[in-house]
Formats: C-alpha cells, structure tokens, sequence
C-alpha cells in the first residue's frame, strides 16, 4: 500500500521527471525506446533531482494510434520494476488497468491516469485493490479524435465538473481520498487559448480540495512564446525540446499556487525556477493568501 508523496519540507512542488518509452512521444518520442536507454534516463532524472518517475508507454500526442495492451506491457513494466528496486519512487502512466495492476507489482507507488478512470472501467477497481497514489487527469476521449471535443461553456468549471466526476467514481469504488490527485489535462481536448486560461485561472482548481499535478511541459501551447527563429518549426513554434524555460515559468507558477506536483521533461531548469520560489518565499502565496512564505538563504 503507497501512500501518496508529500512535498518537501520547502512546501514546494514534487518534481514528476516523464521516462515515456515510445517510439512517438511529441517531444521525445524513440529516444528512450529500449528498457536499457529509458532505465538510463530515469536514472539520470533521479540524479538531477526528479522526486518521482512517471513511466509510460502509451503516446497520447494528438491523433496517435493506441499500442495493444501486450505492447504496453512490454514497454512499461521491465522499466518500472528496474527504476523501483533502485529505490525510485515510480508512477505509471497509463489507462489501462491491467498495465496499471502489473506496474504496481513491479513496484509502481503511483498511478497516473490520463482519462481520469474512464478509459477502462476495470480502473477503479485495480486502483483500490492496488492501495496506489492515484493521479486523475482531466480528458474527454483518446487522442485520436480529441481535439474535436474542445467545445466549453466556461473551460474551467466545465473541467473542475468533469474531474469531479472522475473523483466520485473512484471514491465510490473505493479509493481513499487521501491517495487521490487531480490533473487539469493540458493540451488533452484543449486548444491553445483554453491552456492559457487554464494557466491563468490555476488557482481555481482550489475547489476540489485535492492535491494538483500540473502536466505543461513542453506542450504545443508553450511553443507560441520565447521564439527565435532558429529554433521554430514550419508552423513557427519553438520546437517541443527548446521549450524547457516556458516550461519552468509555468512550474513557477504552479508553485506560487500551491501544486503538489509538476510532471516535466526537464528537470534541472524546473528544479533551478522552484528553488527559485523557495529562496523568494513565494512559493504557495497566490493560492494560500494565510501562509505566505518567508525569504530563505539557499546558501
Ligand atoms: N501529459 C502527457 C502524458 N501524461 N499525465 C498527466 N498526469 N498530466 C499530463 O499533462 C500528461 C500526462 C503528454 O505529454 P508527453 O507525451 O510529453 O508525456
């Protein structure tokens, strides 16, 4: 039985370093393909600093074709039991219950699931009986047809409503409180202007009363700022791996309001902007007005 991971003792947000071993990741598809190279890079996360390894094998780019659940298993699961008996603490990535099932055997203490439970209805169940921390993200179908469901009345009340769902169902079956997180779902059925305002009405999400991962990193929204022309791609985005400082001003953000956690690509700039936060006392102080931080030397 995991229980969920606290932030430090600085307040400020766990650091969720992604090892997504696929071949058609958005912004590091194949690099980590093998277990060899993704159990290397996890490593190389840990030693940066990453709090938490979120392991998957599924790619949920826009418009991506699912592995079968036998490929699945076979991307994730050797990863997982290698990064776990190194004394990691490892979150699996995935909707599908039986890979979430064999990952927490394999040592997973976490699971995070992009459709929030819907995408398997076995999900609920798997999770109780796994007694994981348990990452619901907001999502509205699979990656293949998404980016037709971004139709909102109010983006974020409809996401903080959807999610609620979510969290119902997984209370019902059983699933403690106390293991549960929430995730708004960046760029999952999102265009670029609703991430932007999700980002900008972060604070919200205060309503559900549960702990928040924030999942920005390198996304197609952050590749409209920070442009200089030899790094853009043909529709005139900075390309996802040039994305890195946006990423870390978001995980900033996320800290002034309290996140529990940042899932990233890049763990040293996230890292270097929430010491950042820690040093200035400004971690947590936009969402708690009552527990305003106090200056620390990083000295
Ligand atoms: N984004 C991706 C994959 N998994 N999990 C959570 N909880 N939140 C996210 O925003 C999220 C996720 C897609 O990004 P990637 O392909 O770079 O891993």
């Amino acid at each position: 039985m995991s229980s969920l991971p606290r932030p430090r003792a600085s307040g400020r947000p766990l650091v969720m370093g992604v090892v997504n071993v696929t071949p058609d990741s958005f912004s590091d598809g194949g690099r980590w393909f093998d277990t060899a190279a993704a159990v290397a890079h996890g490593q190389e996360l840990l030693e940066q600093g990453a709090d938490i390894l979120d392991v998957g094998g599924e790619s949920t780019r826009p418009g991506a074709k699912r592995p079968d659940e036998d490929e699945e298993l076979r991307r994730v699961v050797p990863v997982v039991r290698e990064l776990a008996a190194a004394g990691a603490c490892v979150s699996v990535d995935t909707m599908r219950a039986s890979v979430a099932e064999a990952a927490v055997e394999a040592g997973a203490a976490v699971i995070n699931d992009v459709s929030g439970a819907l995408a398997d209805a076995a999900m609920p169940s798997v999770a109780v009986q796994a007694g994981a921390a348990f990452v619901a993200m907001h999502w509205r179908g699979h990656s293949v047809d998404m980016q037709q469901r971004t139709v909102y009345a109010d983006i974020v009340a409809d996401v903080v409503a959807e999610l609620t769902t979510s969290v119902e169902t997984l209370l019902d079956a059983g699933v403690a409180r106390e293991k549960l997180v929430v995730d708004p779902g960046f760029g999952f059925a999102k265009t670029g202007e609703q991430n932007w305002e999700l980002l900008s009405r972060m604070g919200e999400f205060d309503v559900l009363g549960l702990p928040v991962l924030w999942g920005t990193s390198r996304k197609t929204f952050l590749g409209r700022v920070g442009r200089s022309l030899a790094l853009v791609t043909e529709d005139g985005a900075v390309q996802p791996a040039e994305r890195d400082a946006a990423t870390a001003a978001t995980s900033l953000l996320a800290a002034q309001h309290g996140a529990w956690g940042v899932r990233v690509h890049d763990v040293p700039s996230t890292l270097a902007a929430l010491d950042v936060a820690v040093a200035a006392g400004q971690i947590g102080v936009l969402g708690r007005s009552s527990s305003r931080g106090s200056a620390r030397s990083l000295a």
